[in-house]
C-alpha cells in the first residue's frame, strides 16, 4: 500500500463535519428560539481515523484509489433525538435539504431491520460540496440518526466490540440482544409517555379556549342581565371551575352563547 497524504485526504472531512455539525446545531438553536420542541438532542460529529480507515478498507478489500468512493462514513455525523418518532422529523428535515446543500445517496434503516447484532439506528448517506483554498470537492458522509436509548447501547456494544477486538464472547452478545430488546422497549414506553403528555397539553389548550370565551359570553351578558342572573351565572362558573370538568365547562359556555344570542 502506496503512502497516503492522511492530512490532505482528510482535511476536507474535517471541514465537511464541522460544517455539517454546527448546520444541525443552528437547526437546533432555531426551533429553540421559537420555542418550539427540537426533535434534535445533540449532535456529534468525527473524522474516522486513519487506523480505522485501513482496517476497513482492508477487511472490504478496498484499494487507496477507491477508499473515498467505497468509505462511506470517512465523515460522520450523529444526530440524537429523544424519542422514536423525532427520528422521521429529522428524516424529513435532511430530505428538504436533498439538492440544495447536500445530495442524498443512500438510506439504510436498520430501525425496520435491526441488524443481527441489536444495532439500530437510521443511516443516510449523503454527497456534501466543500469549497476550500485546495478548490471544490465533493465528498461522502454518513449522517446517523437514533434516539438516546439506541445510542447507550450502540456506544457500549462498540465499546465491547473494541474491547474484544471484534470476538465478543457468546454470552455478552447473547446480553448484548437482551440489552438491545431493552432499549426497544424503553423507546415505545417513552412514546406512549410522550404521547400522553401531548394528550394532556392538548387538552389543557382545549380547556383555557373554553375558560377564555366563558369569561367573554359572562362580560357581554353583564350588559343586558339582571344581577341576581349574573350572580348566579358567577356562582356556577366558580363551582365548575373548581369542579374542573371539561365538559361541564363546555356545556356551560355553550348555555351561555344561547343566552347571548337571544340579547342580540
Ligand atoms: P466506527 O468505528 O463506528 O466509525 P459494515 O460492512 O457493516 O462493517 P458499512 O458497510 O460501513 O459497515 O455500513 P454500515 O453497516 O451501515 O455501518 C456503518 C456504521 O454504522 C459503522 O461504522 C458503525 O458506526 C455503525 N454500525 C453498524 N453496525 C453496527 C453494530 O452492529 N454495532 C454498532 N455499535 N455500530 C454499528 P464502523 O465502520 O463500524 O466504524
Amino acid at each position: 500500500m502506496e503512502i497516503l497524504n492522511w492530512k490532505e485526504l482528510l482535511g476536507p472531512y474535517e471541514q465537511a463535519v464541522s460544517e455539517l455539525k454546527l448546520k444541525f446545531e443552528n437547526t437546533m438553536a432555531e426551533y429553540k428560539n421559537l420555542g418550539l420542541y427540537s426533535p434534535i438532542e445533540a449532535v456529534s460529529g468525527r473524522v474516522k481515523k486513519p487506523a480505522s480507515i485501513i482496517a476497513k478498507a482492508k477487511k472490504k478489500n478496498i484499494p487507496d484509489e477507491r477508499i473515498e468512493e467505497e468509505i462511506e462514513d470517512i465523515a460522520g455525523i450523529r444526530i440524537i433525538c429523544q424519542f422514536v418518532e423525532d427520528i422521521q422529523k429529522v428524516i424529513a428535515l435532511i430530505k428538504k435539504r436533498d439538492g440544495k446543500d447536500i445530495k442524498i445517496v443512500e438510506e439504510r434503516d436498520y430501525i425496520t431491520n435491526t441488524k443481527p447484532s441489536g444495532y439500530r439506528s437510521y443511516h443516510i448517506i449523503v454527497r456534501y460540496p466543500i469549497n476550500s483554498v485546495l478548490g471544490y470537492k465533493e465528498i461522502l458522509a454518513e449522517i446517523q440518526i437514533r434516539t438516546l436509548a439506541m445510542n447507550f447501547w450502540a456506544v457500549t456494544e462498540h465499546s465491547l466490540k473494541y474491547k474484544y477486538q471484534g470476538n465478543i464472547p457468546d454470552d455478552i452478545k447473547q446480553r448484548l440482544i437482551n440489552c438491545a430488546e431493552a432499549a426497544f422497549h424503553l423507546d415505545n414506553e417513552m412514546s406512549t409517555i410522550r404521547n400522553e403528555i401531548a394528550y394532556a397539553q392538548r387538552i389543557n389548550e382545549i380547556k383555557d379556549s373554553i375558560i377564555a370565551n366563558i369569561i367573554d359570553n359572562i362580560q357581554n351578558l353583564y350588559f343586558v342581565s339582571k344581577l341576581e342572573e349574573m350572580e348566579s351565572i358567577n356562582k356556577q362558573f366558580v363551582d365548575l371551575w373548581n369542579e374542573d370538568d371539561i365538559t361541564k365547562l363546555k356545556a356551560f359556555n355553550e348555555k351561555l352563547s344561547e343566552m347571548a344570542a337571544l340579547y342580540r
